[in-house]
């Protein structure tokens, strides 16, 4: 029990947290209650987000995040989110933004939005030492145009806090490919490149991924474990897989931790880390990930220091940034 203590305490690097997926439901309540915006079918009896499944989760949580409004709004909820990240001992984390929900793909209003959020986290980091680092996304099943949209405003503000270029969102719609052009954009701009792939669909799509997009990064990825083949090129190319343990078991991806192949692919070599996703939609915080780690899996300090080690070196920050965390 001292043990699985001090490794809840541990410092944490997280690399896949989607910003407004972080929103503590009494937050997202308590904005609503201010706008008069009526949010009926966002929360259960006792106060959670209601979701029956991924479709549905995505629905939920435009519909919840619809009441971030503001480069305000934003402030405050990265305030919010940031602080609860550091009450977990995260001290670097890198959030998913999107143009979509911050001012609707125009570029002057998603400057507003950056630059609300970014003061707000140097407040949080001159407060807790959380270091945040942004990773812009386009949503798929918004479509490929879209997507367009949001790579060029993500090239628009490359640089200084924002690191990454990535896609989340439904991935039953449409193909990597589609969405090649958007990805050379934000490659040619500087940006480095993460895809959500292999959480709903199979290895292929993390094959994909590699080939169409050119990622260096995958979110989820556990499909990956169902082709040797692939594990195998994951490995040689140290492809880091961004895993969400508590999110996969939350959306029934695998029915308990035990299935989970976080273990198989890391005994085979892959470069796990271990992220929250939207972590109070499943339940789940960045200490109860590594503590249900530890209990199903055995995991001791030695390995947590391994899995933390992965995610500080495939981080997008810069290499100063990266040995404040390493
Ligand atoms: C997601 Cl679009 C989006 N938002 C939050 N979490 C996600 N997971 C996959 N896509
Ligand atoms: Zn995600």
């Amino acid at each position: 029990e001292e043990q699985l203590d001090s490794i809840m305490r541990l410092p944490k690097v997280e690399l896949h947290l989607h910003h407004e997926g972080a929103a503590p439901p009494g937050f997202i309540r308590g904005l609503a209650k201010e706008k008069s915006v009526n949010l009926s079918g966002v929360f259960k009896a006792d106060g959670s987000y209601a979701f029956r499944d991924f479709v549905h989760f995505l629905s939920v949580y435009e519909a919840a995040t619809s009441v971030l409004k503001t480069p305000g709004d934003y402030a405050r909820l990265t305030k919010a989110v940031l602080e609860e990240s550091a009450a977990n001992d995260v001290i670097y984390s890198e959030t998913f933004l999107s143009p979509d929900f911050c001012g609707g793909g125009d570029v002057g209003a998603w400057r507003e939005y950056l630059h609300a959020i970014r003061e707000a986290a140097i407040e949080t980091e001159r407060d807790t030492g959380i270091i945040l680092r942004g990773i812009v996304t386009c949503i798929r099943h918004f479509g490929p145009d879209q997507a367009k949209a949001t790579a060029l405003c993500a090239a628009e503000t490359a640089g200084d806090w924002i690191v990454g270029f990535g896609i989340a969102g439904d991935e039953s719609r449409g193909k990597p490919r589609d969405f090649a052009y958007s990805f050379d954009l934000a490659r040619e701009a500087g940006l480095r490149l993460t895809a959500h792939a292999g959480e709903w669909s199979g290895a292929g799509s993390v094959r994909e991924a590699l080939d169409d997009l050119k990622v260096e990064r995958i979110g989820h990825g556990v499909h990956a474990i169902n082709d040797l083949a692939l594990v195998d090129r994951l490995v040689e190319n140290q492809i880091t897989l961004e895993i969400c343990p508590g999110s996969n078991v939350a959306l029934n991806v695998y029915p308990n931790l035990a299935a989970h192949p976080i273990e198989k692919l890391r005994q085979r070599g892959v470069k796990v880390t271990v992220s929250t996703d939207d972590p109070p939609f499943f339940h789940t915080t960045m200490r109860d990930e590594y503590l249900n780690l530890a209990r199903s899996f055995g995991w001791d300090e030695t390995v947590f220091a391994e899995i933390n080690d992965n995610a500080a070196r495939a981080a997008f920050c810069d290499e100063d940034t990266r040995s404040r965390v390493l």
